[in-house]
């Protein structure tokens, strides 16, 4: 399952898998005709459509008047004019339907214990802790930390935020004290929501320590209040003055169970979240209100064509963007009952998603090619674990997200967890874009393994050359899209500068949004398949991580590290692996112990400043990089030698070959 022999497989791809009659009956979407027809009425009057779909999807406190504003491009606006809430919008819109009552949350707890809420009794939640965020000062406006293990308090967090019109920040927890530390700064966050611990494959990982080694950095003067949920029993350290438990929070607000929500203009900044780039520091992408929850409203509709009666199962951690749209608001918009999992896929035992999906009779499910191969390997090497123990029947729809999901991969998921009769969803979007922008719909589209098909209706994905030419079917090139969409980027949180530099490049226009994917279309169908990013950004299981992060990260360790570089190579589990070569300050180490030290402490270094995500897997030491005689790093060069691959490229230039040697080796 190499990335070569994954490419090869994908273009000799013939297979083809319409939707049975299962799928297409009733669908929202019900047939290609039916997609046709949209994507017509989203050409002919683009602002008709969206402000018709804006209209039907979402409870406006104060009607737009005007659909999309471009007079600022790129800054683009949306229903500019309108107020709405998107609290609101996603609890206090089901009060009196028959959604009041339905369950909003299934909570599976890592140690399996469960813990199911209401519409009802989730709005109570809400409204209570956001009235605690207010008897501490926090107003509309306000940027608020949220750093909370995957909880139906992480979502009460988020959405409480949303009610008062504070705009979170989210970061996953697994990121470092560093990170958030970073992160508070860039947002001036006044206040961090976190727990005091996380519990995940059965271990008690800290948070609340993580937070106080962050903001204890300096620089986080902007942090009044630090509120901790109380997970697990064991004792926390308190800084007095500053940190309350929610318990206390909510009794200073004297737990009033309603809070009216703030009604706050479209454009208003919902979330920051951030995200690697090409450049070292990580950008925060801003959402708006308005444009962000039609989208996750809609594209729960359209692309997982979600009836009232399903049961909607996300992986995601609410710290990405996927667990924003697709856990903490979309399900609520949409009306869904979700299921929610604290822990990780392996924990008691690598069967625990399919055991769970028999549990809670999940019928649609959304998870990571990442997940789905390591649980393939884990079913071959133990029957015990196959998903073919457990009763998957309730499964209608699966997805898949995150990075390009290899056809043998897919074969696999079709066949073992969807039986051959559930169409799989392989959604492709960004953080940027908010929602899906190119993805199979269930009812209609005629589905190709490792193919993300065809833009969502509205959607003008292309792919172009350099200049922004369009390209034919069958030639690679850069994925763009060219009409603006509700629910895309605002902006760089601090950094408008960035934000059209990075996506709007001059050469095509400065108004056409550039991916930062490689795609190419097929011949037969124009079937986009994507083929990974063209800038200086992996996908390791899925999740974004800069290459010059890393960089700077490693270098940073200034005692030891000279100099380094680094870059992905393929991964039959993570889809790419993240390696590093390393120059170091005392020379190269001597001896295979010695560099596995070394290694190692660079991989803790690195956990360190980032998270542990971000720690390489393979690390070459060299005397020094190899450089052309004007100074530059041949990066690909390096990405052969990451690769195991024979050097082929053109070497002459190199000032110093001895070094390809020395860095044949990885610790
Ligand atoms: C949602 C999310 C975005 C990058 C994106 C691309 C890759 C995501 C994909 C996919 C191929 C898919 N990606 N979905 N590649 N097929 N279905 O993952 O957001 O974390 O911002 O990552 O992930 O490279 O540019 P984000």
């Amino acid at each position: 399952m190499s990335q070569a022999s994954n490419i090869e497989s994908v273009l000799v791809e013939n297979r083809v898998f319409p939707p049975d009659a299962r799928a297409q009956q009733g669908a929202r979407i019900s047939g290609m005709a039916a997609y046709d027809a949209l994507c017509a009425e989203a050409a002919k009057d683009p602002d008709a459509f969206w402000a018709r779909l804006a209209r039907e999807n979402l409870s406006w406190t104060r009607p737009f008047t005007r659909t999309l504003d471009e007079s600022n491009a790129p800054f683009y606006q949306w229903f500019g004019d309108g107020e709405l809430n998107a609290s609101a919008n996603c609890l206090d819109k089901h009060m009196g339907t028959p959604v009041e009552h339905k369950t909003a949350i299934v909570f599976e707890a890592d140690d399996g214990s469960v813990t199911t809420i209401s519409y009802r009794e989730l709005l109570t939640r809400v409204s209570q802790f956001a009235n605690a965020l207010k008897a501490e000062g926090i107003q509309k406006g306000d940027r608020v930390i949220v750093y909370m293990p995957m909880t139906i308090e992480g979502v009460i967090a988020m959405q409480a935020c949303a009610r008062i019109g504070a705009t979170h920040s989210v970061v996953f927890g697994g990121f470092s004290a560093k990170a958030l530390q970073e992160r508070i700064i860039d947002a001036g966050a006044v206040a961090v929501i976190t727990a005091n611990y996380q519990l995940r494959g059965g271990k008690e990982l800290p948070l609340k320590a993580i937070v106080d080694d962050g903001i204890a950095m300096g620089g986080c003067e902007s942090i009044k209040s630090v509120l901790v949920y109380e997970r697990t029993l064991s004792d926390w350290k308190r800084v007095e003055g500053r940190d309350k438990t929610f318990t206390e929070a909510l009794n200073a607000s004297e737990g009033q169970d309603e809070c009216v929500p703030e009604p706050v203009g479209a454009e208003h900044p919902l979330f920051i979240l951030y995200t690697s780039g090409s450049t070292g520091k990580p950008k925060g992408v801003q959402h708006a209100t308005g444009g962000y929850l039609l989208w996750a409203k809609l594209t729960m509709d359209w692309t997982f064509d979600l009836r009232p009666d399903d049961v909607f199962w996300c992986t995601a951690d609410i710290g990405w963007i996927t667990g924003h749209t697709y856990v903490a608001y979309g399900p609520l918009a949409a009306g869904a009952t979700q299921v929610i999992f604290e822990g990780i896929p392996t924990f008691p035992h690598a069967g625990r998603f399919w055991q769970m999906i028999e549990k809670h009779k999940v019928s649609i499910f959304y998870t990571a090619p990442t997940a789905i191969r390591s649980l393939i390997k884990a079913a071959e090497s133990d029957e015990k674990v196959h998903p073919k123990n457990w009763d998957l029947s309730s499964l209608r729809i699966l997805g898949s997200v995150g990075e390009p999901i290899n056809p043998e991969a897919w074969m696999w998921y079709h066949r073992n967890i969807g039986h051959e009769k559930c169409p799989i969803v392989d959604t492709f979007w960004q953080t940027e874009t908010g929602g899906h922008v190119i993805t199979p719909l269930p009812g209609a589209t005629p589905l190709v393994p490792g193919s993300c098909t065809l833009p969502l209706p509205g959607i003008a994905a292309a792919i172009v050359d350099e200049t922004g030419k369009d390209l034919p079917n069958g030639a690679g090139g850069m994925l763009v899209i060219k009409r603006p969409w509700p629910s895309m980027i605002r902006t760089i949180w601090n950094d408008p500068e960035r934000f059209k530099k990075s996506y709007f490049p001059e050469e095509m226009g400065g108004t056409i949004y550039l991916a930062g994917d490689g795609a190419v279309r097929s011949e037969d169908r124009g079937y986009f398949r994507i083929t990974g990013r063209i800038d200086d950004v992996l996908n390791v299981s899925g999740h974004r991580l800069g290459t010059m992060e890393i960089e700077s990260a490693l270098v940073a360790k200034t005692d030891l590290v000279a100099e380094a570089a680094v870059v992905g190579r393929p991964d039959d589990v993570t889809g790419e692996a993240v390696c590093a070569f390393v120059v170091l300050k005392r020379g190269r180490p001597t001896s295979d112990e010695e560099s596995m030290k070394l290694a190692a402490e660079l991989r803790a270094w690195v956990a360190k400043e980032i998270g542990p995500i971000a720690k390489p897997k393979d690390i070459r030491f060299g005397e020094n990089l190899p450089k052309t005689r004007s100074g530059k790093i041949m990066r690909r060069l390096l990405r052969s030698i990451a690769k195991g691959e024979a050097i082929t490229q053109d070497t002459s230039t190199l000032e110093n070959p001895a070094i390809l040697e020395q860095l044949g080796k990885a610790y």
